[in-house]
């Protein structure tokens, strides 16, 4: 039996609005906006803390070091990266490159969605585990978390003999990837027989499409990861994402599109010409499994475009739980959905008649506030990263760094006592800052050994 182990990242302390994010338009709307770190970092722990106390397996990885100041001098900015930081490089840095500037001091690494590609031992031939971290190489602030997640799986996974985290992908243009955001995995009930989609925006031999944004995922990136993954390719689909769907905003498949188990709900704008690719997913999902895919696509007129991007009704996170009530029953699927979903008519309606049909596993759905990740472009399914493992394996992952009750009490005192309430960008110019950001790394550090 397979289960979901679920990872999120804990925002860091420098939760700033850049508007850096590629196609993202929630991201670009709030550039330069004041942001709220404290409130970033508690609402995203509560999430994650949510989902915990659903039974499922829940870990957290603490936010890597920032700023990287080496990067700005490398850039030529005149900022010095050791003791002879000054405020006033900072601030000439800020006015001469913003771009740069906020992207050292990015925490987009609390989406954890994008940190890598992970397959199902039993869906590779190897029998292992395999992950590969994502290279992020579309924007300017990503790049750089590849190396630093890496090691955090590592950490996380070190102990298992079974598992091969891969290098990412090389950081070449043609081979842009953004990791679980742009790939599904579908299963049988047990989790055992597994069916793995990617969805890619960019193919060179298809360079005719125009898209207002740059697609993040390439199709030779997909490839390459099933081939290295030793994905069976008759159980492995490539589906394009729609060009007009990106244009509307959805720079990554999870922002139209989300699965679980054998439960797959995908907007119409979600894939391109994909209905062949989809009917031959479902024939092989019948035969090998014995049951059917829960197939539900959501139309144009009931969901439109614009209102899916707006509301990331797509981006609600499904679980099983595992809570073992003795008289209460335990719903089949949790859909825990953005706020927002309660907020615009076409997703609030949806929602209900979801949770009423008997078509569906879903049973019960939580709403949660993650108004400044969602002002990033990023809703609770962006916040975690999903690893299926056996039972046996899950007991030798490392305790400290599983979310119960006493780390998230610990962790919320620190957020309140440490995280700044709001943040300017020129905030991040102050040098006495800049010092207690490594303070705030080792207190956090602390809380975990
Ligand atoms: O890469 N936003 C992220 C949001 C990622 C969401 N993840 C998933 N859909 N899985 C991005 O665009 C905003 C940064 C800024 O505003 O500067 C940002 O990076």
């Amino acid at each position: 039996m397979f289960t979901e182990i679920n990872i999120d990242a804990l925002v860091g302390p420098t939760h700033h609005f850049g508007g850096l994010g590629v196609g993202n338009v929630a991201s670009q709307q709030h550039a330069y906006r004041t942001s709220r770190p404290r409130e970033a970092a508690l609402e995203g722990l509560r999430k994650a803390a949510l989902v915990a106390s659903l039974g499922v397996p829940q870990y957290i990885f603490l936010p890597p070091p920032r700023p990287r100041l080496k990067w700005l001098h490398e850039l030529g900015l005149g900022v010095d990266s050791t003791e002879h930081l000054s405020s006033e490089q900072l601030s000439a840095a800020l006015q001469i490159a913003p771009q740069a500037f906020s992207a050292a001091f990015s925490c987009a690494f609390m989406w954890a969605a994008n940190m890598a590609t992970v397959s199902a031992a039993c869906d590779c031939r190897d029998r292992r585990l395999h992950i590969t971290p994502a290279n992020l190489i579309s924007s300017w602030h990503r790049a750089s978390e590849s190396a630093e997640r890496a090691i955090d799986l590592k950490r996380l996974l070190g102990l298992q003999d079974n598992c091969t985290i891969h290098p990412p992908l090389s950081s070449i243009v043609p081979l842009r990837d953004e990791g679980a955001a742009n790939h599904m995995r579908l299963s049988d009930p047990t989790g055992k027989i597994g069916f793995n989609i990617f969805v890619y925006g960019d193919d060179s031999e298809l360079a005719s499409h125009d898209c207002r944004f740059l697609p993040r995922q390439t199709r030779a990136a997909c490839e390459a990861i099933a081939r290295r993954h030793q994905l069976d390719p008759a159980r492995t689909f490539f589906l394009q994402q729609h060009p007009a769907g990106i244009s509307a905003g959805v720079f990554h498949n999870d922002v139209i599109a989300t699965s679980h188990a054998s439960l797959l709900i995908h907007h119409e704008l979600a894939f391109y010409n994909a209905e062949q690719q989809l009917q031959r997913l479902e024939e092989i999902f019948r035969q090998t499994t014995g049951a059917p895919l829960l197939r539900m696509e959501i139309s144009n007129s009931d969901l439109p475009i614009d209102e899916a991007v707006q509301s990331y009704f797509f981006n609600s996170q499904i679980i099983t739980p595992h809570t073992h009530t003795s008289s209460n029953h335990t719903p089949q699927m949790v859909l825990i959905c953005p706020q927002q979903c309660q907020r615009i008519a076409s997703t609030g309606r949806l929602i209900e008649r979801l949770v009423a049909s008997s078509d569906h596993p879903i049973e019960e759905v939580h709403y949660v506030s993650l108004e400044q990740s969602m002002a990033g472009g990023g809703g609770p399914a962006c916040l975690r990263l999903r690893i299926p493992l056996a039972h046996d394996d899950i007991a030798q992952l490392p305790r400290q760094l599983r979310i119960d009750r006493q780390l998230e009490e610990r962790l919320a005192v620190a957020i309140e006592r440490w995280y700044p309430e709001s943040l300017e960008l020129t905030d991040l110019c102050s040098v006495a800052f800049v010092r207690e950001l490594s303070q705030i790394s080792d207190h956090l550090q602390r809380i975990f050994n």
